[in-house]
């Protein structure tokens, strides 16, 4: 196992450059289009992270593609491999581990106040053509506590600039945080929030999980890191945030008030609309010295934010799955809204019950599920669709259940019923009870296991392609 326990964002970029995973542009770029292209270009190419030293308009450097590749995604979290990580992050999250305060943190050494605030100067980066405007906000982490059990949420919503100070806040009615600022404007009162960027990448990771409600996402990351993460209190209100923070924005949104923000382009590979949306008012802003900004291109898969929210959550959602079905082996959510689950079926309607376990872990929001036996491999999309092919009959092996809790972006349903799904699931599992049922077996595959195993050992060694 690598390490998992990072002190901040820059001992993970030192990392990188050590494995020669970092792109330092030192030359001038334009913020309306050079960064969202190279960014582009470096997420379908399997580049590195890159970093802008130089952004016309802008005052200080910003990294992108921090995560935007399944390696650093794996290396940020120290597991080796895919097929390990859903086990890792069940094994590590047994416990939460709470996080500490300190009194002196590097994230408050600077202090921007009253007129000196303008976003702009900040990040200044439209990240797709057609976006609406400029989006300070992609891997900005909303901090918000929840005024009645005062448990801290973290998540990050997307943050369109829309004055000096101001900031539409695209955190939908499903999100915790919107959930929070619902409780405040009921009571008519304005909802304190920091909002954070440039961090360890595990509070990155922690920040785009979907878990239960009620979780606080800092306790999540101590317990991935293995380490209390260490937090400060912001200057305005009773909110902490991680100490060693590139960037900390304090502010209010206040009740009643609604902007439109947006079009942008999304994790799912299309821009969704504008829509009108609660506006984050910044009060102060505290950086480290020499501060990195950190931005993200979203769009599908490979990108960070499909890494970020797609394969945390999927190990989230597995973690529940195994606490409601039995004989749940791993799970599999590299493409927005699909899960594949791999299972040890031991009961007629095993598969079902699988799906309606994840179709009811709404906050995942998976509307499709294919469910496979163990011997598939669900990290090969070969093997999961020999599968399909050979062991699905679409009359009894498909389910269909309409009108379920969908995601507001899925581009397959129109404005007017955003937010619900039809619910698709394909048991693709052998039909062993309907063999079982005519006295027969089902076929057998042709892995010939025994033959395989003689091979390597005898010849292992001499076969040169093997690694
Ligand atoms: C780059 C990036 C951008 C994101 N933008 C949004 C967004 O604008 N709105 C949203 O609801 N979720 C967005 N997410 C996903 C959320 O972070 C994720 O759903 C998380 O679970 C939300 O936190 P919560 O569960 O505490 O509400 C984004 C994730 C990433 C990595
Ligand atoms: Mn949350």
């Amino acid at each position: 196992m690598g390490q998992r326990k990072w002190y901040d964002m820059r001992e993970f970029l030192a990392f990188l450059g050590s494995k020669n995973d970092v792109m330092h542009i030192r030359e001038q770029v334009d913020p309306g289009w050079e960064i969202n292209g190279i960014t582009r270009v470096g997420l379908q190419d399997g580049g590195p992270a890159i970093m802008f030293h130089k952004i016309k308009g802008a005052d200080y450097p910003l990294v992108t593609n921090l995560l935007g590749a399944d390696r650093r995604y794996l290396w940020a979290l120290g597991i080796e491999k895919w097929s390990d990580f859903n086990h890792e992050w069940v094994r590590r999250t047994e416990k939460m581990v709470p996080w500490r305060v300190l009194k002196d943190a590097p994230c408050q050494e600077v202090v921007i106040k009253g007129r000196d605030i303008d976003l702009q100067r900040i990040c200044n980066v439209k990240w797709h053509q057609y976006d609406g405007g400029e989006f300070p906000g992609t891997l900005s982490v909303s901090v918000s506590r929840d005024p009645d059990s005062g448990v801290l949420n973290a998540g990050i919503y997307r943050m369109h600039r829309l004055g000096r100070n101001t900031l539409g806040w695209g955190a939908p009615e499903y999100t915790h945080g919107r959930q929070h600022y619902g409780k405040y404007e009921r009571r008519g009162e304005p909802m304190p929030m920091a909002v954070i960027t440039g961090y360890d990448p595990t509070v990155f990771i922690c920040a785009s999980t979907r878990t239960p409600p009620g979780v606080d996402e800092f306790q999540l990351a101590g317990a991935l890191r293995g380490e209390p993460l260490e937090m400060v209190k912001c200057q305005l209100f009773d909110i902490v945030v991680p100490a060693t923070s590139e960037w900390v924005f304090e502010g209010f949104l206040r009740p009643g008030v609604r902007k439109i923000e947006g079009a942008f382009g999304e994790f799912t590979g299309y821009y969704g609309e504008a829509r009108s949306n609660p506006v984050f008012e910044v009060q102060r802003i505290t950086h480290r010295k020499k501060p990195i900004y950190l931005g993200a291109r979203e769009q599908w898969y490979p990108s960070e934010s499909a890494l970020a929210v797609g394969k945390s959550s999927q190990a989230m959602a597995f973690k529940t799955l195994r606490e409601l079905v039995p004989g749940v082996l791993d799970m599999r959510t590299t493409v927005s809204f699909e899960a594949v689950v791999k299972i040890d079926k031991l009961f007629p309607g095993h598969p079902q019950q699988v799906m309606d376990a994840v179709w009811g872990a709404t906050y995942s929001r998976y509307k499709h599920v294919i469910v496979v036996d163990k011997d598939i491999d669900i990290w090969n999309y070969d093997s999961v669709h020999w599968a399909l092919s050979t062991r699905v009959r679409a009359d009894r092996d498909v389910n269909i259940l309409p009108r379920r809790a969908g995601h507001w972006l899925d581009p397959a349903v129109p404005l007017r019923e955003k937010g619900c799904q039809t619910a698709f699931g394909i048991d693709a599992t052998m039909p062993d009870d309907e063999y079982k049922f005519w006295g027969e077996k089902p076929p057998r595959t042709v892995d010939d296991p025994e033959i395989v195993q003689k091979v390597i050992a005898k010849w292992g060694k001499k076969l040169t392609w093997r690694k």
